[in-house]
């Protein structure tokens, strides 16, 4: 169960050694503890700067900030106590807060309370927590953008369609006399448009979580092709083992790269083929399949001895086919890119090829927003709701479809506004640091 009743408290600042370290209070005891510890009575926006007993006679000089509910980030009274950035200084006045009826706040705390009091949305609680773990000035770009509102206004405006259509529909159904048949045909091209532009908005939220999370990409392809070469090249690094010997690559190495300022995050496997007889190359491969199912894109890399190749990849993959070893091509292969790893040839066109196949030019530009896998899964499990609600309704079964477009917006809702259960916010917020 959450407990917004008591008042909570955590190290604001990151942990460690620096000029000042913020603790955060938050909590209807906050008027008293403000008092307590200042002499002065609390009001907004008061700044008081005082002497707090520690213990043994240690006293630590402090500012305290105060902010009246709900004029605060919690939407509660806090207080913020600047003190010198020392951690054993932030554990004693901690400990003198707890002494004091303060729980420490678990993590997310804080932001968590002040989505309950309704000062943020969900949405942007979740934005908060992305910003301050943004290691691009692009992704902070495409955050602050969601933070001012862009990605919840494009949500509304796919719930606000959605919801007319099943007026709508619903509509129809109620007033629809027995002997009479529906008429539905404009209901059909209604859905059949959703769906169309709908298409278009997952493509969209698709780029913005690939913004904030990283795109993944998988390299595969035959043994020695050079694939643990290309995955160093990439990262700029020797992560892989490049060897002549084949099946050297077993394990799954994965390393995070800035494209354009984009992240990508490139993971090198063994690839797939069933020629690698040990059960520790198995084992290899097996890992492979599983980063494949989860890859945004999949380089297959061919060598010039291995143009045959030929693999099944699940289905909707983004593959892009790349010839390596330039070097030792004796005609080069028009229809798809040829590079060398080792040498360096081309790269430049494979990273311009990635950008391509993952971003379309408007977010490139940096226009886009950012937003979460959590809200993509939705989005794609409520297409799967329209998708079959169009398909009801062109076979005449409108009660159905109308079924349907009620779970598909139920969906939708619950971007913003998921079940207030205690277990699904407890996710949310627990990935939070400590103090936010
Ligand atoms: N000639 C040539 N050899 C390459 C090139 N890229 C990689 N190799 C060599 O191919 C062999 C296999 O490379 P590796 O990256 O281990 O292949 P993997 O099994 O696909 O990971 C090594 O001896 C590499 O030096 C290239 O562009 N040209
Ligand atoms: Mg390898």
């Amino acid at each position: 169960m959450i407990n917004t009743e008591d008042t909570i408290v955590a190290c604001s600042s990151p942990p460690g050694s620096g000029a000042v370290s913020c603790i955060r209070v938050s909590g209807k005891g906050c008027s008293e503890l403000f008092k307590n510890i200042s002499g002065y009575e609390i009001s907004h926006k008061e700044v008081a700067l005082c002497e707090i007993p520690l213990k043994e006679g240690f006293k630590e000089k402090c500012v305290l900030t105060s902010f009246i509910a709900p004029n605060s980030y919690t939407g509660e009274d806090v207080i913020e106590i600047s003190c010198h950035g020392n951690p054993l200084i932030v554990e004693l006045i901690i400990s003198k807060l707890n002494d004091l009826g303060c729980r420490n706040a678990e993590p997310g705390e804080f932001t968590m309370r002040s989505y309950l009091n309704e000062k943020i949305s969900l949405v942007e609680a979740e934005t908060i927590a992305d910003l301050i773990t943004a290691e691009s000035f692009e992704k902070l770009k495409a955050i602050s953008k969601s933070l001012s509102g862009d990605f919840e206004k494009e949500l509304n405006e796919a719930v606000l369609k959605l919801k007319k259509i099943r007026t709508k529909i619903e509509g129809e159904i109620d007033f629809n006399d027995q002997d009479t048949e529906i008429n539905i045909s404009s209901t059909k091209t209604e859905i059949n448009d959703f769906n169309i532009y709908f298409k278009d908005f997952i493509h969209k939220i698709e780029e913005a979580v690939f913004v904030n999370e990283g795109v993944k990409v998988v390299i595969t392809g035959p043994e020695n092709a050079g694939k643990s070469t290309l995955m160093n090249i990439l990262a700029k690094d020797d992560v892989s083992i490049v060897s002549e010997i084949p099946g050297t690559t077993r394990d799954l190495l994965q390393k995070s790269v800035k494209i354009q300022g984009f992240i990508f995050d490139f993971i090198d496997t063994a690839g797939l083929s069933d020629n690698q007889e040990g059960t520790i190359e198995k084992i290899g491969i097996d890992l492979a399949k599983k980063a494949l199912n989860q890859a945004n894109i999949i380089i297959e890399l061919v060598d010039p001895e291995n143009m045959e190749y030929e693999m099944v990849y699940p289905e909707k993959s983004k593959v892009l086919k790349v010839i390596n070893k330039l070097d030792l091509l004796k005609k080069v292969d028009k229809k798809h890119l040829c590079i060398s790893a080792k040498y360096n040839k081309n790269l430049e066109e494979l990273r311009n090829a990635l950008i391509d196949l993952a971003f379309s030019s408007k977010n490139r530009a940096l226009e886009g927003f950012s937003a979460r896998t959590r809200h993509l899964k939705l989005i794609n499990k409520c297409f799967v709701e329209t998708t079959a609600a169009e398909k009801l309704c062109f076979n005449g079964s409108v009660e159905l479809a109308a079924e349907h477009l009620r779970i598909a917006s139920d969906f939708l809702g619950l971007i913003m506004n998921p079940y207030s259960s205690d277990d699904l916010l407890g996710e949310i917020f627990s990935s939070f640091c400590i103090g936010k």
